[in-house]
């Protein structure tokens, strides 16, 4: 059957069970965007800039739990996706981007709107091809979808130049994909993980760490279940929230850089850590000489340059989270669940003891809006169960603090390259895969304007989603770096002149609410979540309200300010 590169393209798509993509097009993927239209099975979302395309893809693969897929043309569509593709790179999220490309025989050229891509991407995938051979597009394509999901998962660039995609060629189906050059090691070491269950037996102090890996492994059940059956504490890092439910007495909240006192007490005392999915980023052990310096740590990771990478590691294990700790589990659960809880109750007791004397707050008065309230009060009217998607600063930590995920793939940020922007389309994103499900994107009114267009996109494309804007009228988590270590000097940090978000989301075709004053927060989001469409609710926040706990940058987790 001959068939053109565009229509392969669709195919091979479609095959990959992939049913939404998110793109712009431009005169080197026309072919593409005219094929697509042919497709009722292949939902293509038209953003309004590309950056929008590669977040909103990267959030349908976190929540839909597969790959998630971005179609730009060539030249400044292909750059535009660049930031995108380097936010997943950093978060480990399964992704392949196409952009079109000018003719081959033009490539090298300086041609209208062409761009090396493959060459600007190469620090930031996990691979990337340019296609010569319509021969080999096929291949080519599903051998992305393979890469970009199996091991430690990224995003892969296919760049397509426009003859390739107009060629008619002989098609077959691919045999699957096998590589000798690539294959990642799933099966953890047997030995090793009977050496790790001796080490909870014998620990007194245990912690669990879950990263994003917990997640994108699906292994959340696994890593519940250990620390249930030992009763051992669980922290998280950013990406790991809902790895472990955040409303069981035994989470100790997020660790790191905003974790919580005793997320970070508890690791800086631990005799014990099993850290699971974790790259031990230095957002996440501060001062690295002083990270836990009593503890053996035991470290699961897909990636085997992840272990001893930052720090030293007393049991690798390296393979898939979800296997490792099925085995674990197996093996703790042929012997006696007190084997592992020796000297268990001193410890919880310390735990709780961090936690009355130094728990997350803020004062809510009757005056101004705290920001912290927003965010308590939006876990309680949604009863936690919305997906939530961030922007980046102030609001990403608070929305960590106070929104407590109970499930895996609610939490949807920018974690590693912390990207302003990332939330609204992150959020269509999410809307996409799971259309069940209430959305919601807390945003600071600096990361709001920065990809605000897309509001178009979840309005022609009836996406709906809840924006709840935290407007502080500054870029806050700079003005609070300014505040602690910049003696007040807010040097291009104001935001006091700002769009009207309420008259921005009604010319856009959304609703907009604004609220004040804290007595009416509850209300507003009651009604503004109850509002069909997409809806943005302005919370006019305390000015100079900042983030606590706080360990400033070098120093030791186990240093933090406080409130
Ligand atoms: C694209 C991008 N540019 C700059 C930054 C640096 N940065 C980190 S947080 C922040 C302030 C964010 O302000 P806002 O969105 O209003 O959120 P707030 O901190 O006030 O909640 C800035 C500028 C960034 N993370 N991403």
């Amino acid at each position: 059957m001959k068939l053109t590169g565009a229509q392969i393209l669709v195919q091979m798509i479609k095959s990959q069970g992939v049913d939404t993509i998110f793109g712009y097009p431009g005169g080197a993927t026309i072919d593409i965007h005219d094929e697509l239209d042919r497709h009722d099975d292949l939902r293509h979302i038209l953003v309004r800039h590309e950056q929008g395309a590669v977040h909103a893809a990267d959030a349908y693969a976190r929540a839909h739990k597969t790959v998630g897929v971005a179609l730009v043309t060539s030249g400044p569509g292909a750059t535009n996706t660049v930031t995108g593709i380097a936010s997943a790179h950093s978060d480990s999220i399964p992704m392949v981007v196409f952009t079109g490309q000018v003719p081959t025989g033009l490539i090298g050229n300086d041609a209208f709107q062409e761009v090396d891509i493959v060459g600007i991407t190469r620090p930031c995938t996990k691979h990337n091809y340019l296609v010569k051979d319509p021969k080999k597009l096929a291949c080519t394509i599903q051998e992305a979808f393979h890469i970009a999901q199996s091991g430690r998962p990224g995003p892969v660039l296919v760049d397509l130049p426009k003859d390739i995609i107009q060629a008619q060629i002989e098609f077959n189906m691919p045999e699957p994909t096998r590589m000798r050059s690539y294959k990642p090691n799933y099966k953890p070491n047997k030995k090793q993980m009977s050496k790790a269950v001796e080490m909870l037996k014998s620990a007194r102090r245990p912690v669990m760490l879950g990263g994003g890996g917990i997640i994108s492994s699906q292994a959340s059940e696994e890593f519940t279940k250990i620390a249930k059956l030992a009763n051992i504490p669980v922290t998280g890092t950013l990406m790991g929230l809902g790895s472990y439910p955040g409303s069981d007495d035994n989470w100790l909240g997020m660790l790191g850089m905003h974790g919580t006192y005793r997320a970070n007490m508890s690791i800086g005392h631990s005799d014990l850590i099993l850290a699971a999915g974790v790259r031990f980023d230095d957002r996440v052990t501060g001062n690295i000489e002083k990270f836990a310096p009593q503890a053996q740590i035991i470290q699961i990771d897909i990636d085997p340059t992840s272990i001893h990478k930052n720090i030293e590691v007393h049991c690798p294990i390296v393979g898939d989270c979800k296997m490792a700790l099925a085995d674990i589990l197996d093996l703790m659960e042929k012997e006696s669940p007190a084997d592992f809880q020796q000297d268990r109750e001193a410890w919880l007791d310390r735990i709780n003891e961090w936690k009355q004397t130094t728990p997350l707050k803020y004062d809510q008065g009757y005056d101004t809006i705290k920001p912290q309230y927003v965010v308590e009060k939006l876990y309680e009217v949604t009863e936690g169960k919305a997906i939530v998607s961030t922007e980046v600063g102030q609001n990403q930590m608070w929305a960590a603090q106070y929104y407590h995920f109970d499930e895996p793939n609610h939490f949807i940020t920018s974690g590693g390259l912390g990207v302003m922007g990332f939330g609204l389309p992150a959020a269509i994103g999410a809307k996409a895969a799971r259309p069940d499900k209430l959305v919601v994107n807390i945003a600071g009114d600096g990361s709001i304007q920065m990809n605000i267009q897309e509001l178009m996109t979840a309005i022609a494309s009836d996406l709906d989603v809840k924006i709840v804007i935290l407007n502080n009228r500054f870029l806050g988590m700079v003005r609070q770096w300014q505040e602690l270590f910049y003696d007040k000097a807010y040097a291009s940090t104001d935001l006091e002149k700002a769009p009207d978000f309420v008259k921005l989301a009604e010319a856009y075709g959304a609703k907009g609410f604004k609220c004040d004053d804290p007595a009416n927060v509850t209300e507003t989001l009651k009604t503004g979540l109850n509002t069909p469409g997409t809806v943005i609710m302005e919370f006019i926040v305390e000015r100079e309200e900042s983030v606590y706990p706080m360990v400033p940058a070098g120093g030791a987790i186990t240093d933090m300010l406080l409130v």
